[in-house]
């Protein structure tokens, strides 16, 4: 017997509205609803590919636990959280609060409970050591608009923009950045259709670039230096909305200043990009005010991200691509409180310096977030206040951190290592207890996660909700525990008492949520906790509820309010620390790396998601390795063919990497995916073709690295290429 139901998917952020066919209790068939109002039927090949996530022979059905004998062994997950609340007590008593870290990577975030648990329980521990991929991912995205101020009308809408400039970021592979993630090929279409002009920059004539207006294939790692550029052109020439700025910015003489030097010619010389199309990008943005710009990760991971960011929202300031009163807020929320916006500036706020203190390299809390690239070291160093219990939930720190090596250090050293995982991932390897948690279809859930993305441009283009219950039971004769489920377990054993704030993980604008003291004498439902996390939210999950196949609920009276007459804030365009780094970019010598000739940049495969989808048979067929994928002249002048094996190195460390031509990238440059590899083992190394290496490896945390965040160079690092014999 088979029965279709409706749910959506959850193996990446964008939530597809899926049917899926259950047969005997397992899921044989996703398909996407193309009756749905936002996805319209899409699917990508590894939502198809659920059924076989969820029965992978290689799923972990039992958490593990390490035996003296270094091998893992299946524990009761009741024993597990036992055994693992009383070593915490133990250490915590020993050492304080601050020795337990937590580190929640990209899959906690399909279960909307399981961030919310989690901090409360470490919270009410007292340990405020908590960290996420934010600050490895793009932590200028927070920082800089903290510098900024932020313009309360919000962003405008893609789907309705005449210009939009996209810095190192590829949507339609990565569903991530600028356009609504929600099948954002379609999105691209009808704004390409419509007439939109793309600017991109971009080291790759990448999926986007193809379809641009303007496409600059920078050297990578310049993007400040051709984004002061374009401002300098058109604070020069008058262009954008004079009106605008002088109403809601200030600084912008001493923003002109600093980026004197960055001429035409300048950027040619650093970046090469010619000036005639430096001038036409320049122009094309500042032609209407109906138009936005994002950066996505290359950037970001390159040298100074946060900087891009600066700049990006101080040309958007200057250009006044802002909603302004009277216009419809496209997205006044479902799951979070009705969604407000003014057309007016709020003050900068401080983007680092506040909260715990990081015990190396100065680091301390920022707007995104404590520096995950500093872990490593919180564990490595000894003192008051060393990290020696670290637990993961969703994440793959030896997969995606940088520095492998210096994380493999750190995870052999903690005293008790905990990862919640679906399998032995190279985290999981290492760890002394590896939780085994239910999967996505075998659990209810709401689309708050999706809907909060908003600050990384690629939410809801209206506002859509969805709620799915559990599709299918767990695997028969499994013990699994959903996430959220493991910390109250351990707040029950640990007695902490456990307070959840609605929407608050999720919904940055919530000045003072509605909170709810969980019972820790009777388990509530999964469903009860989704109730918690959705008091006061625009839409009542019960009538969400009634929507199983998902749904607008639109409200046209959401428009943008005017400015309040008492407004004195101003967006602040001369912020001095970025503008003392422009500063240091003029200092610098433009040619800086003769001894690395080549630059590494980040880039995405379509068919895995980091690290996860790796081990599922079609989603590899094509790659199951990340090649390294360079332009075909530079391998014609090193005697290199597809298939070769070449020795990549940064002044860091060495990796190994299989060639792969490539004509839409640079010359000069090596892309290769992230997250690919496993443990730096000499035995590993040599599965080049199995495995893949670890790009993560060339990064040193503690000599190239953001001052405030604290991320290192994981973009355009400077390498050598050279054949491995
Ligand atoms: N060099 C380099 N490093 C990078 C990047 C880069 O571009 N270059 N990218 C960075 C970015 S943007 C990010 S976000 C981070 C990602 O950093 P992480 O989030 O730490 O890494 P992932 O590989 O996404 O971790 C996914 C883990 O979750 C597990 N998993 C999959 N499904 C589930 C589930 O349903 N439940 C649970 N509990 N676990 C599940 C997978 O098996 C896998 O082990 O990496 C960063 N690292
Ligand atoms: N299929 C799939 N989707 C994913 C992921 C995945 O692994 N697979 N990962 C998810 C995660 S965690 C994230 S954070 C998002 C990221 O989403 P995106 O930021 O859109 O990621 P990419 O597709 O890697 O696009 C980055 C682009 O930056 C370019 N680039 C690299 N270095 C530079 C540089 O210095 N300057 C400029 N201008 N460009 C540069 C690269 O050539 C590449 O085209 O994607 C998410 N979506
Ligand atoms: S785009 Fe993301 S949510 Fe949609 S089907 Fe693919 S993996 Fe699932
Ligand atoms: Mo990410």
């Amino acid at each position: 017997m088979s029965t279709i139901h409706d749910s959506f998917c959850r193996f990446c952020h964008a939530g597809c509205a899926i049917k899926v066919t259950v047969e005997n209790g397992r899921a044989v068939k996703v398909i996407g609803n193309k009756d749905n109002p936002i996805y319209h039927g899409y699917t990508c090949a590894k939502g198809r590919a659920l059924p076989e996530q969820h029965a992978h022979p290689e799923r972990l059905l039992h958490s593990q636990k390490r035996g003296a004998d270094g091998r893992h062994h299946p524990i009761a997950s009741s024993q597990a959280m036992d055994e693992i609340a009383a070593k915490i007590s133990q250490i915590v008593e020993r050492h304080g609060p601050r020795s337990v870290a937590l580190y929640t990577g990209t899959f906690s975030l399909p279960y909307p409970a399981a961030t919310p648990l989690a901090h409360a329980w470490l919270g009410s521990l007292g340990s405020p050591m908590l960290f996420t991929s934010a600050t490895i991912d793009q932590p200028g995205k927070m920082v800089a608009p903290a510098l900024h101020g932020t313009w309360q009308g919000g962003a405008r809408d893609f789907d309705t923009a005449d210009v939009w400039m996209f810095v190192g970021a590829n949507p339609t592979i990565s569903k991530s950045i600028g356009i609504p993630c929600m099948n954002p090929g379609k999105h691209l279409h009808d704004a390409v259709a419509r007439g939109i002009q793309l600017i991109v920059i971009d080291p790759r004539r990448s999926e986007l670039a193809r379809v641009a207006a303007i496409h600059l294939q920078p050297k990578p790692g310049e993007d400040p230096t051709i984004l002061a550029g374009m401002l300098r052109i058109i604070l020069d020439e008058g262009l954008g909305d004079r009106a605008f700025l002088a109403e809601n910015a200030r600084g912008h003489e001493a923003l002109r200043r600093a980026i004197e030097t960055f001429t035409p010619e300048y950027v040619e010389r650093r970046a090469d990009v010619r000036p005639s199309d430096l001038l036409r990008a320049a122009r094309l943005f500042a032609s209407s005010k109906n138009g936005g710009a994002n950066a996505g990760t290359g950037p970001n991971m390159a040298p100074r991200g946060a900087l891009t960011e600066y700049l990006l929202l101080a040309l958007k300031t200057v250009c006044g691509h802002y909603k302004r009163a009277g216009e419809r807020i496209s997205n006044p929320n479902v799951f979070q409180p009705r969604a407000r916006a003014k057309a007016q500036p709020s003050n900068p706020t401080p983007g680092w310096g506040f909260g715990e203190k990081i015990r190396v390299r100065n680091l301390s809390n920022t707007a995104s977030g404590l520096p995950t690239a500093a872990l490593a070291d919180e564990i490595l160093l000894p003192g008051d206040g060393q990290v020696r219990v670290l637990i993961s939930v969703g994440g793959n720190p030896m997969a995606a951190w940088p520095d492998q090596r210096k994380t493999y250090e750190a995870m052999k050293a903690l005293e008790l290592n905990i990862t919640l995982d679906i399998k032995m991932s190279a985290t999981a390897k290492v760890a002394d207890y590896v939780i085994a948690p239910k999967l996505s279809l075998e659990v209810p859930s709401i689309t708050l996660p999706t809907e909060s993305l908003t600050p990384y441009a690629m939410g809801y283009p209206a506002p859509y909700g969805q709620y799915t219950p559990a599709i299918v039971d767990p695997p028969q004769g499994s013990d699994l525990v959903e996430e959220w489920e493991f910390f109250y377990g351990l707040a029950q054993r640990m007695k902490l008492p456990l307070s959840l704030a609605a929407a608050y993980e999720w919904g940055p604008d919530v000045a003072d949520p509605i909170r709810t003291e969980i019972d820790l004498a009777k388990k509530p439902t999964t469903d009860d906790v989704l109730e918690i996390l959705a008091k006061g939210s625009r839409i009542p999950l019960s009538e969400v509820k009634r929507h199983p196949e998902g749904k607008i609920f639109d409200d046209p009276t959401a428009i943008v309010e005017p400015r309040d007459p008492s407004c004195t804030a101003r967006l602040e365009l001369a912020d001095a620390t970025m503008l003392g780094e422009l500063a240091e970019i003029a200092r610098e010598p433009i040619e800086r790396d003769a001894a690395y000739p080549f630059r590494l940049v980040s880039r995405r495969l379509p068919d895995v998601h980091n690290s996860a989808g790796r081990d599922i048979a079609k989603l590899v067929r094509k790659y199951n390795y990340n090649p390294a994928f360079m332009n075909p002249s530079d391998l014609e002048n090193l005697g290199l063919v597809r298939g070769d094996v070449v020795e990549i190195t940064s002044d860091h460390d060495t990796i190994l990497g299989v060639v792969e031509p490539e004509a839409e990238i640079r010359r000069g440059v090596v892309s290769m995916p992230h997250c690919f590899g496993d443990l730096p083992t000499q035995e590993n190394e040599l599965k080049i073709r199995e495995l893949g290496s670890n790009t993560g490896r060339l990064s040193s945390v503690d000599r190239d690295f953001d001052p405030y965040t604290g991320i290192p160079r994981m973009s355009a690092i400077p390498v050598q290429v050279a054949r491995h014999n």
